[in-house]
């Protein structure tokens, strides 16, 4: 048996759609377990960009089976429209399953994301709008629809019948919006049931029945640590655990299962969305890091917020991921720039110095970063692909990350597509 996890270390789009892409080549199933179409994992193959949004990023390369586990948060019609793009490229979709417990995303809920983040006086925490937060509110309420609910019509009217009378009254006495209609959303997702029927299936038993067979999988994850509803930096996270905790619940494996353990880190840190940033570069730096990076929501479109590498949260990632493996994407990026700054520690607003992660975070607004600098390098490294090729202070970077974490960086990557990869032995 080999497993293989990967997860997110910063606020997401580190590049694990890039890591997956890679890494599926070898798998025979590749899974995701939380999250839904709110990520934006984008893979390039040659010129050719695919941006999955809910299918697992193994979907282009893997020959066995991809699936959406229990614990991701599915709107089906995202699922129809990503599954039609992928087929228009001429590309394999029958290998792709949704389990029966996985929580389906209704219009109610898009609608509740979208009207909280426009609603003035309201925390924004700048979601996606795709509805990922209330319908995990429902799952963890009790009320609701899970993938199964779309093939019993009688128990899929009950349910929409139910939440409407909540719902409806939200949208009508508090937010001032138009109600929504049973049958409509009715009809619609009992044929999106019917449509979807032979892909919904039992995904843990599967899973499982392959880890006993000694196969070869890969878990997916989407968003990131510092976005974890746990471990982030709560309000301003997901409603999900990106961290290789979540596959055990999110995909039903035992923990026992999870054998490598990949963290994806950026060689700087982003964020899109709100929420607090020790090391944001809010200058002409950050917008040159924006344009050379490409920092852009894979998503929503949405200008990412860029910054110095955070080793404070990283190692904060790392610990609570377990990783045993670190994989920094995007050193390409770094060229150029003189000097490179990597914070170790923060000082806090009463003039502490700490080396540790904060679960406040209405204080890490006030918290300054302490930097270590390093020298950069202006040699294009975008063709490098063993580690020798790479300059000697890109390599200095790299070993300068290693050491502070004490953990081995066993894949650079040095561009977006997919054979950009230094893997060191
Ligand atoms: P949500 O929609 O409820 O999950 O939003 C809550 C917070 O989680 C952040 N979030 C993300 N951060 C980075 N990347 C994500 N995917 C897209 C991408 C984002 C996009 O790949 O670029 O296109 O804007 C993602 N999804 C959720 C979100 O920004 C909130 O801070
Ligand atoms: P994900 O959500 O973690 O899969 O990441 P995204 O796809 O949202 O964002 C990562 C972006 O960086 C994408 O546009 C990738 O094509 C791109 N990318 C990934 N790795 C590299 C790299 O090493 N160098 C450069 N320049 N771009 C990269
Ligand atoms: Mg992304």
């Amino acid at each position: 048996m080999s497993t293989y996890v990967v997860v997110g270390l910063q606020y997401g789009d580190e590049g694990k759609g890039k890591i997956t892409d890679v890494l599926s080549a070898k798998s025979d199933y590749v899974v995701r377990f939380q999250g839904g179409d709110n990520a934006g994992h984008t893979v390039y193959v040659g010129d050719e960009k695919f941006v999955l949004h809910l299918l697992p990023s193994g979907v282009l390369q893997c020959k066995g089976k991809c699936i959406i586990a229990n614990g991701v948060v599915v709107n089906p019609k995202a699922f129809v429209k990503e599954i039609n793009q992928i087929e228009s490229k001429g590309l394999r979709t029958d290998h792709v399953f949704i389990s029966r417990r996985a929580h389906v995303i209704m219009p109610y809920h898009i609608l509740l994301d979208t009207y909280r983040e426009e609603e003035q006086g309201g925390t924004q925490i700048g979601t996606t709008k795709k509805g990922i937060g209330p319908c995990y509110e429902d799952k963890i309420a009790r009320v609701g629809i899970r993938m199964i609910d779309l093939l019993n019509p009688e128990v899929l009217r009950e349910k929409i019948e139910k939440n409407l009378k909540t719902k409806n009254s939200l949208f009508e006495k508090y937010f001032e919006k138009p109600t929504l209609d049973v049958e409509e959303i009715y009809q619609e997702f009992l044929a999106l049931g019917e449509l979807l029927k032979d892909r919904i299936v039992d995904t843990e038993l599967e899973i499982n029945e392959a880890i006993k067979d000694g196969k070869n999988i890969l878990f997916e994850g989407a968003q990131a640590l510092m976005l974890d509803i746990d471990f982030g930096t709560y309000p301003f996270v997901t409603s999900s655990s990106p961290s290789t905790g979540g596959v055990c619940t999110g995909a039903g494996v035992p923990p026992t299962a999870l054998q490598n353990l990949i963290g994806v880190a950026k060689a700087y840190t982003t964020r899109v969305g709100n929420g607090p940033f020790p090391t944001e570069l809010d200058n002409e730096l950050g917008e040159k890091i924006r344009q050379i990076g490409f920092e852009f929501g894979a998503t929503t479109g949405r200008p990412r917020r860029t910054g110095w590498l955070d080793l404070v949260s990283l190692k904060h990632a790392c610990m609570v991921n377990g990783i045993n493996n670190l994989v920094i994407t995007k050193l390409d990026v770094l060229t150029g720039i003189h000097p490179l700054k990597i914070a170790t520690k923060y000082k806090t607003e009463d003039g502490k110095i700490i080396d540790y992660f904060t679960s406040s975070t209405t204080k890490l607004y006030d918290y300054e970063p302490i930097y270590e600098e390093l020298e950069g390098w202006d040699e294009d490294i975008t063709n490098a692909r063993s580690y020798d090729e790479l300059p000697v202070n890109a390599k200095k970077y790299i070993e300068f990350i290693e050491e502070h974490l004490g953990i081995n960086v066993y894949l650079v990557s040095v561009g977006p597509e997919r054979s950009q990869n230094i893997i060191r032995k």
